[in-house]
């Protein structure tokens, strides 16, 4: 008989974060890193809220698959992770593909990224597994979910949340009955069904999973040698679990963490630039939906130890200033006007720019006079003095990637692409 526990069902489950995707909708922001290395909220990287979330939870046994230009996303999780110790049996363990079963083989799909660790699981001996995507943006306590799961008994529990229909093709869409049993599943469905009595609404898969360990680890060794499957929890194993097995839903309004004040249920896929813009930008609201300041769900993430940020009057006497805003340390605002911007680490901006809705990332200079509206830019890119963007989106476009809402888009080969002319 097992000893009675007052353990967390979290300090007896690991979390494993699929972070292979490559995001191809963030456009050029994707070029060089994968999507949960995408900068976000002025500090952290995408990746911070997935794992945040599993710490917070009291998860201390986490695996990161990697895949897709990963180099930055790892170098971001030794440098801010790396505290977790093993012998305090907490592991960080970053798990590269085509490393470990065979040389040449990359993840075919996210069942075979948890397939081909195995024995890395094995070895944590714990007794369930969340599977979690590394590139949403939200605060969610997993423990809530896990003890879900075992209450209800359940085969899978599958993270839900509602979105409009009108959205849903993106997801895989679940229907339920009236105990949150899932009927049917359907990945990513052309026409998706709607939630009754809500015909603009439907009910879909965050793609985070609950599972026993020993439950998944024998379906995963059955899909491996499936000639059919093509190794992937929406396609494969989460369909065949819904028909054959017991599929729960978990709502994720009953995990979701709200502290703010004004924080709501809060979940974003910040995949496409507008998407992305919107969400960082909305950070400057005087109280925004989503909190990051929240102290009893802090988000960690690797922060380097630097200098306070500084504003200063240019030698015209030009006020540097910052409004609505949130600026990084590193950072010198010389003789510029800031506004409803999110500047990062080590960003420098010069006498006479204006800068209004702008995600300046790492190691932005700003050259002088130039005006930045609604722009998104790219870590290290060097604003050239005079360049206005924003204004004119049909000139923009012909250098710089406009999104369908206006935002532009600034990387240095656009850059270097302008100043060549
Ligand atoms: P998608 O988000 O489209 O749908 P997918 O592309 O498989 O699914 O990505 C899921 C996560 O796995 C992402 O974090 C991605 O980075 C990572 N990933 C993808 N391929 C990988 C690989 N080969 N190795 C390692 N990591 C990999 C899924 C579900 C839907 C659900 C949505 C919610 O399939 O049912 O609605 O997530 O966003
Ligand atoms: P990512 O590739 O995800 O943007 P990196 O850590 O490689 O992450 O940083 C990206 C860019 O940011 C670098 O190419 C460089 O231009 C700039 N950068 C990063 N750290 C510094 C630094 N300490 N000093 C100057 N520039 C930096």
């Amino acid at each position: 008989m097992k000893p009675i526990t007052t353990q967390k069902l979290s300090a007896r489950s690991m979390a494993f974060i699929l972070a292979g995707g490559r995001g191809s909708r963030l456009k050029e922001l994707t070029d060089t890193r994968a999507k949960p290395a995408v900068y976000f909220g002025g500090k952290m990287r995408i990746i911070d809220f997935a794992l945040s979330n599993a710490y917070n939870s009291g998860m201390r046994k986490i695996a990161v698959a990697t895949q897709y230009k990963a180099h930055s996303l790892i170098r971001h999780l030794q440098r801010g992770w790396s505290f977790l110790r093993a012998e305090r049996n907490e592991y960080l363990d970053i798990l590269p593909a085509s490393q470990r079963v065979s040389e040449n083989q990359w993840y075919l799909g996210t069942a075979d990224a948890v397939t081909q660790n195995i024995d890395i699981i094995d070895s944590y001996k714990i007794d369930y597994i969340v599977i979690l995507a590394g590139d949403h943006i939200y605060k969610m306590d997993y423990e809530v979910m896990l003890r879900e799961h075992v209450d209800t008994g359940a085969d899978v529990t599958i993270g839900c949340l509602t979105v409009p229909r009108a959205e849903a093709s993106a997801f895989g869409v679940l229907a339920v009955d009236t105990n949150k049993r899932i009927t049917d599943f359907l990945e990513k469905p052309a026409d998706p069904p709607a939630m009754p009595g809500a015909p603009d609404l439907a009910l879909a898969s965050m793609g985070i999973y609950v599972f026993r360990w020993d439950f998944l680890r024998e379906m995963l060794i059955a899909d491996a040698s499936d000639p059919d499957s093509s190794h992937d929890f929406g396609n494969d194993l989460i369909p065949q679990l819904v028909s054959k097995g017991k599929a729960v839903a978990h709502l994720f309004e009953d995990s979701c963490v709200r502290t703010g004040e004004n924080e709501g249920v809060y979940w974003r896929d910040v995949g496409t630039i507008d998407a992305y813009h919107t969400a960082n930008i909305a950070l400057t609201d005087f109280t925004p939906e989503l909190d990051i300041y929240d102290t009893a769900w802090p988000i960690w993430t690797y922060g380097e130890v630097n200098p306070p940020a500084k504003f200063i009057h240019d030698e015209d006497g030009r006020r540097g200033s910052a409004v609505s805003s949130m600026i990084a340390g590193n950072c010198i605002i010389s003789g510029t006007e800031v506004r409803e911007s999110l500047l990062f680490n080590g960003v420098r901006t010069h006498s006479y720019a204006e800068l209004f809705q702008v995600v300046a990332m790492p190691y932005t200079v700003v050259g002088r006079r130039a005006r930045l509206s609604r722009v998104v830019v790219d870590a290290g890119v060097r604003v050239p003095p005079g360049l206005v963007v924003g204004e004119d989106p049909v000139e923009d476009a012909k250098w710089f990637r406009v999104s369908e809402g206006g935002v532009t888009l600034l990387t240095q080969p656009m850059v270097d692409r302008w100043l060549a002319e």
